[in-house]
């Protein structure tokens, strides 16, 4: 992609109402503009970072066995009225009537209607297990949305739902989901520790929320710092084996980790002192096990080996798409700008032309691009007209993990410059050498 060709509207001041370094940056790198309160359209920078993010999460999905589907955002009332949500979802539900006077909401999760979608069809346990999921717009009217993405009324998210026989399998698919999110945010660069959670308006007993440290967080967080040294890292896993599954849950849950919601001093007291930390954490997901709360009043039952009919057990699982972009940015900057973990940069690497209109270094930035995207990767090729010192302010801003520099003084060598952002430090080498190491790197990281 050539740079004067992109859409890129960066700013060169700091926007004066965005309160966290993640909601600065995003504005400034031209990520995001906000629509109204808590809405925001994605530019074309910021939707690529949106669209690789939902692209690890569908892969993992498909990875634990989950089924990919797509709900509608306006839901009939009619269907909470059956759970009972209706009336208890209180403000943050946008109620909506259509011209024939129909009460009808913009989804702000989909347990009601994935338990329509189910009892329509499956009446048999020979059906089980079942888990469906899909990544969809959300919108819950929060009283304070704030810090961007983070916390905004519209929001992108994946929501899971497990339907399964019994206690003991809904419990699998518990575990499931939390092994399957392990590695979803590992793959992103981010540490997103599990931790003992309360349940909110979606109900049931168990649940843990998934929070990334940082000084920005809305939550506040106990836990033991050993938990911190626990990387998943690249173990393979039969996501059908139930011990396995619940093997790596008790080596991630056994050590104490809670939200200020389910926080207990007397148990916190009795880790070692050293190793007692309290901190704030941003909440990237969450997944519950509710047994039979909504497969009960919707009636939403199979019928068991014994032939007896029975409500299924279900759990739902969540993971903030749009809020990852801000918590990643929140784990991952500097003064200067973002630095994207290769999982999710938009751009596999910037090229930097010191010497726009030189017809040797213009030629050698050209082939740059065309060798880097032979081996599958997509440059950013800032070909304007400016000054080296803008090139490399834009660059650093927008967070590209690694950048080659191209000037004449270099070609005349045989040498372009090969920069990692999150180091700076840079090395020169012939530019095939340089296409080679960045492919290598991102080979390493697919
Ligand atoms: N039905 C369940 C699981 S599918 C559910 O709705 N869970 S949730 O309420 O915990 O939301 C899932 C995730 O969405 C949260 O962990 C959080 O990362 C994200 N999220 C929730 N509210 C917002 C918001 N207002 N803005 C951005 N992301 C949000």
């Amino acid at each position: 992609m050539r740079l004067s060709r992109y859409f890129l509207p960066v700013l060169k001041e700091t926007p004066a109402e965005a309160q966290i370094v993640s909601h600065r940056l995003m504005l400034r790198a031209g990520m995001i503009k906000q629509a109204s309160a808590g809405i925001y359209s994605w530019l074309p920078l910021g939707f690529k970072v949106l669209q690789k993010i939902e692209q690890i999460v569908h892969e993992e999905q498909i990875r634990a066995g989950h089924h990919p589907m797509l709900m509608p955002t306006l839901q009939s009332a009619d269907l909470w009225r059956e759970s009972g949500r209706y009336d208890d979802y209180g403000q943050e539900m946008l109620r909506i009537r259509d011209r024939h006077d129909r009460d009808m909401l913009y989804t702000p999760t989909a347990e009601e209607l994935i338990t329509d979608i189910f009892r329509s069809y499956v009446s048999s346990y020979r059906d089980l297990p079942l888990t469906m999921y899909q990544i969809q717009w959300k919108f819950r009217d929060e009283i304070r949305p704030r810090f961007g993405v983070m916390r905004g009324r519209e929001f992108y998210m994946k929501d899971g739902y497990n339907f399964d026989l019994t206690k003991e399998d809904a419990l699998h698919a518990y575990n499931r989901h939390l092994v399957s999110y392990l590695r979803t945010y590992e793959r992103m660069g981010l540490q997103a520790i599990p931790m003992r959670a309360d349940s909110g308006p979606i109900g049931g007993d168990d649940t843990h929320e998934f929070l990334v440290l940082a000084d920005t967080g809305e939550s506040e967080v106990f836990y033991d710092s050993e938990i911190t040294d626990l990387k998943f890292g690249d173990r393979e896993i039969d996501y059908d084996d139930k011990g396995q599954c619940q093997a790596v849950l008790e080596e991630f849950t056994s050590r104490y980790a809670r939200t200020d919601e389910t926080h207990d001093e007397a148990l916190f007291n009795e880790i070692p002192e050293e190793r007692r930390r309290v901190a704030r954490g941003i909440e990237v997901g969450q997944i519950f096990y509710f047994g039979t709360k909504y497969s009960e009043p919707l009636g939403a039952t199979v019928q068991g080996p014994d032939g007896k009919s029975v409500p299924v057990h279900m759990g739902s699982h969540g993971i903030g798409v749009s809020r990852l972009l801000g918590a990643i940015i929140e784990a991952s900057h500097d003064d200067n700008g973002i630095i994207w973990p290769e999982g999710v940069t938009p751009f596999h690497c910037g090229i930097v032309n010191l010497k726009q209109g030189d017809s040797e270094a213009d030629a050698a930035c050209e082939a740059l691009e065309k060798a880097l995207e032979s081996n599958g990767l997509e440059p950013l090729y800032d070909d304007r007209e400016e000054r080296a010192g803008g090139k490399f302010a834009t660059m650093d801003l927008i967070g590209l993990p690694w950048r080659i520099t191209v000037g004449p003084r270099g070609l005349a060598k045989g040498v372009v410059e090969l920069t990692s952002r999150r180091t700076g430090e840079s090395e020169e080498m012939s530019p095939e050498a340089a296409v080679a190491r960045v492919a290598e790197i991102y080979e390493v990281n697919r």
